[in-house]
């Protein structure tokens, strides 16, 4: 081992704010890319400089961590192909076209990326868990590119509204597990914050099917916030960001849904590109 290898033997959260160029992450991106190239065959989205820095990112530029991730990316998605083979978004446009999923305009006093679902507007009549699945990843895909992403994580908001039994009855032991690991250790996103709203009673055995997945440190950023959610949904997110269904006094829903339906649309030839794992 070399020394410099032996610099990011462990977690160095100060490197995490330096640019893509500056000389120390350059090297720890080489010492990744010799590592994926020794151990390993096949990478079938590429080593190249952008690609590697996210999973370093994700693991505060610890070696060991991000090369542990980057396998599981790989392999999480090679064994997930109804959720990750087809990442293009048009077959989901009735989806997005309900206003299911919208991105905020600003991100958060901490500088993390927020997300918003709406359960009441995914028909679990048309749509499986699937791809209701998809339109996360999707998104977690696109918003990744960005370094201020890479470096603050992501905090997502479910509203459960219309949580109904044939949204349960979707939520299988294997979506459970396979919810847990992409917000644990198989996806270059750090995630710093979970809220659940409008949960109803019957939410909590679904939730009990992804918990024992979740390690402490998740669990302990998942919040439930219930019914009466506006005073400590407030807590954590500034009313200016927040949409005026959600108590803000920022863009709509309506509104902040079209616009990041037409963002991934214009992303599709990009999407297409990265679909193909095999
Ligand atoms: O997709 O960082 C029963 C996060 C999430 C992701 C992905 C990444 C990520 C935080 C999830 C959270 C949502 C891809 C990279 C796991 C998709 C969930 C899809 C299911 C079908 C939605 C149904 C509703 C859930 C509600 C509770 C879920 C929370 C405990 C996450």
């Amino acid at each position: 081992m070399s020394e410099d290898e032996a610099d990011f033997m462990r977690e160095n959260p100060e490197l995490n704010q330096l640019p893509d160029h500056s000389p120390v992450v350059k090297e720890a991106i080489k010492i990744l890319r010799q590592k994926a190239e020794a151990e390993s065959g096949h990478w079938p989205l590429g080593l190249s400089d952008d690609f590697l820095l996210r999973f370093l990112r994700a693991r505060d530029f610890c070696l060991e961590l991000a090369f542990k991730l980057l396998n599981n990316y790989h392999k999480w998605r090679k064994e997930c192909p109804e959720i990750s083979a087809d990442l293009r978004p048009s077959p989901l446009l009735n989806l997005y076209h309900a206003g299911y999923h919208g991105v905020l305009r600003s991100r958060d006093a901490y500088g993390s990326k927020v997300l918003i679902y709406r359960i009441e507007h995914w028909d679990p009549k048309e749509f499986s868990a699937y791809e209701v699945f998809r339109i996360s990843l999707i998104t977690s895909e696109l918003i990744v590119k960005e370094a201020e992403t890479q470096m603050n994580g992501i905090k997502a908001i479910f509203d459960l509204q219309g949580w109904r039994f044939l949204h349960a009855f979707q939520i299988t032991p294997a979506i459970a597990k396979k919810i847990a690991a992409v917000m644990t250790d198989s996806f270059p996103l750090k995630v710093r914050g979970i809220h659940l709203i409008n949960e109803p009673l019957f939410f909590s055995p679904v939730f009990a099917l992804i918990r024992p997945f979740l390690p402490e440190k998740i669990k302990q950023r998942v919040h439930l916030h219930g019914g009466n959610y506006i005073p400590t949904l407030h807590n954590h997110f500034a009313e200016n960001i927040l949409p005026p269904e959600y108590g803000g006094t920022g863009p709509a829903m309506s509104e902040l849904s079209e616009e990041w339906t037409n963002y991934i649309m214009n992303c599709e030839d990009y999407l297409l590109s990265i679909s193909e794992t095999t």
